[in-house]
């Protein structure tokens, strides 16, 4: 295993290897090829470069790529060792080396029984004795078994967490709304009090959970959010301290701070170090999940992961989805200078995936030092973002279309919707796949011309109309087609994406699991609000810094 370096300010000489001198000389002759025309030459290309996996489809044939550049991206992944390093990850080791701790969200959905060392102990009976408590849990209130303190069942669920903690579940949420039949289940994670006032503006305290969901339950947003909760909840003089065992839980790898946060720790749901925050919707952190859709969906999600850890471990790379995905997005991002992604869902329910992948992905690979100290000469992750793809045609598809920028694109649809408005799902389709044929071809000036005299427009006209009316295209595009969005298939997606991120990670040689980058901010938060609090300067700040502060606190003075 690779090992924490100690040099600092000395560089990755990953850009002079040969296989990355390779892709830069294949990029030469590839970025003038327009994919309009690898489609003419070959008629096979959708076969070709398509890939399926269960009932889910990955056609990544619109991309500027020949059998040559995969031959080449393929060659760079055997060249760092990204199949070795997976296995690393599988079998448990330490691959989080900066934190000295193993990687196995895999774990988590392992169905097989197999058992998975970590420090020579099985992780697995620990996984799936919460997985049982969790069953018992979710079973319980589901059912209405479980009572409020007035002894009515549960009605409401309210999940407060942040980042890792609430990003996962939610869009799990939203994405299995169809399956859900009892509970409503809610998400507050902003320390912004708007947020969780509005919340519980509409709930009512006997019918309703909380689960404080956080990882180290130290995290500030997260606490202050669970005190206003239980504040409010022992409101009512009517309820005392002993009705908070009935309507708080916590899920956390920290007992102690949970029992002094006054949660009995028989409604502790226990995780371990092992499981990364932006990687644990698996774990008890899906206890939201699991309430909402109940338990059965819930490990039906964690079998489609399973089918998709799967299908990474024993495929060989040229039909293997995360590694195709990861290295058409190193083509783009280091050899054509592509800076972002957009992630685009024609699926209402996976409206919030961009906003789960912008964290999964960014968080993992946003990082400018490699995991052996070294400084790293090449681009690393790119700026993912996206929203419901439908939506997004009538917002920023004009930059996609016309601007000056490569943005490759992940599209992802299901055939067969959870509406039963056909016409919307036809529309909804159609529109899916012409945006990646749009992209693909765009439209020359002699097209452009023609249509415009086609619609009578007058002559002059028309030439004045042509350089706006033009579209380059060959930008490219992904297309993941799921057959319907259920548990399984989500589950699945969710994985592919989850190892996509580990394989770029693996040949940037980054460690993608741990996230330095974010503490600097918390401390300064930290620092700023005592200084906010005792209203003195107790900290030495640049100008501006100092003039934020003063402004706050004098226009705080003034009302
Ligand atoms: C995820 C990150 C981060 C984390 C939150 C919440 O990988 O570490 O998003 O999940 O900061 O942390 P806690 O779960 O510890 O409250």
């Amino acid at each position: 295993m690779r090992s924490l370096g100690l040099i600092s300010n000395a560089k990755s000489t990953l850009v002079h290897t040969p296989a990355w001198q390779r892709l830069l000389v294949h990029h030469n002759d590839m970025k003038s090829v327009k994919m309009m025309d690898l489609f003419s030459e070959n008629p096979d290309r959708f076969d070709q470069f398509s890939l399926s996996f269960e009932n889910m489809l990955l056609d990544y044939s619109k991309n500027i790529i020949t059998d040559y550049t995969l031959d080449h991206l393929f060659y760079l992944a055997r060249k760092q060792k990204v199949r070795e390093f997976r296995d690393a990850m599988f079998r448990g080791e330490k691959i989080n080396n900066t934190e000295g701790r193993a990687v196995l969200h895999t774990a988590l959905r392992n169905r097989s029984g197999r058992p998975i060392m970590v420090d020579g102990k099985d992780v697995m009976p620990g996984i799936l004795h919460e997985l049982e408590k969790m069953r018992v849990f979710t079973g319980k209130v589901r059912s209405g078994e479980w009572k409020g303190y007035t002894g009515k069942p549960i009605t409401d669920i309210v999940n407060i967490g942040i980042g890792g903690s609430d990003l996962g579940p939610n869009m799990v949420c939203r994405a299995l709304t169809p399956y859900a039949d009892r509970l409503r289940v809610h998400f507050v994670s902003n320390v912004d009090g708007t947020q969780i006032e509005n919340r519980l503006m509409d709930l009512d305290a006997e019918t309703t959970i909380f689960i404080i969901a956080s990882k180290t339950f130290t995290t500030q947003e997260t606490i202050t959010n669970a005190n206003t909760a239980r504040k409010w909840f022992l409101a009512d003089p009517a309820i005392s301290e002993k009705d908070i065992a009935r309507h708080f839980v916590a899920i956390s790898t920290n007992s102690e701070a949970v029992e002094a946060f006054g949660i009995d720790l028989s409604n502790m749901f226990e995780f371990w170090d092992w499981v990364g925050g932006r990687y644990s919707l698996w774990s008890a952190i899906g206890l939201s999940i699991a309430l909402y859709v109940g338990m059965d969906r819930f490990i039906e999600m964690l079998e489609g992961a399973e089918a998709m850890d799967k299908h990474f471990q024993n495929e060989p790379m040229e039909t293997n989805m995360p590694m195709i995905l990861a290295l058409i997005g190193i083509w783009y991002g280091n050899f054509f200078g592509a800076e972002s992604s957009a992630v685009l869902p024609y699926d209402h329910h996976l409206r919030l995936l961009p906003a789960y992948l912008e964290q999964a992905d960014m968080e993992s690979n946003g990082k400018s030092v490699d995991r052996d100290g070294l400084q790293t000469t090449y681009s690393t992750g790119k700026v993912i973002w996206g929203t419901e793809g439908i939506n997004g045609q009538h917002a920023f598809y004009q930059l996609l279309h016309q601007g000056t920028r490569l943005i490759p694109t992940d599209f992802i649809a299901s055939v067969r919707s959870h509406s039963c408005l056909k016409e919307h799902c036809d529309i909804l389709a159609s529109n899916f796949i012409a945006q990646t044929e749009a992209l693909m071809r765009g439209r020359n000036e002699n097209e452009t011309r023609l249509q415009l005299r086609n619609a009578g427009v007058e002559l002059d006209e028309i030439e004045k109309h042509i350089p706006h009316m033009t579209f380059q295209g060959n930008q490219p595009s992904n297309s993941i087609v799921l057959d319907q969005l259920t548990p399984r298939s989500l589950g699945s997606l969710l994985a592919l994406y989850e190892h996509k991120i580990f394989v770029q990670g693996a040949i940037w040689n980054l460690n993608s699991y741990d996230q330095w980058g974010v503490e600097l901010g918390k401390k300064l938060a930290s620092n700023i609000l005592n200084e906010i609090k005792s209203g003195r300067t107790l900290y030495q700040h640049d100008a501006s810094t100092d003039g934020l502060l003063d402004w706050f606190r004098e226009k705080r003075k003034e009302g």
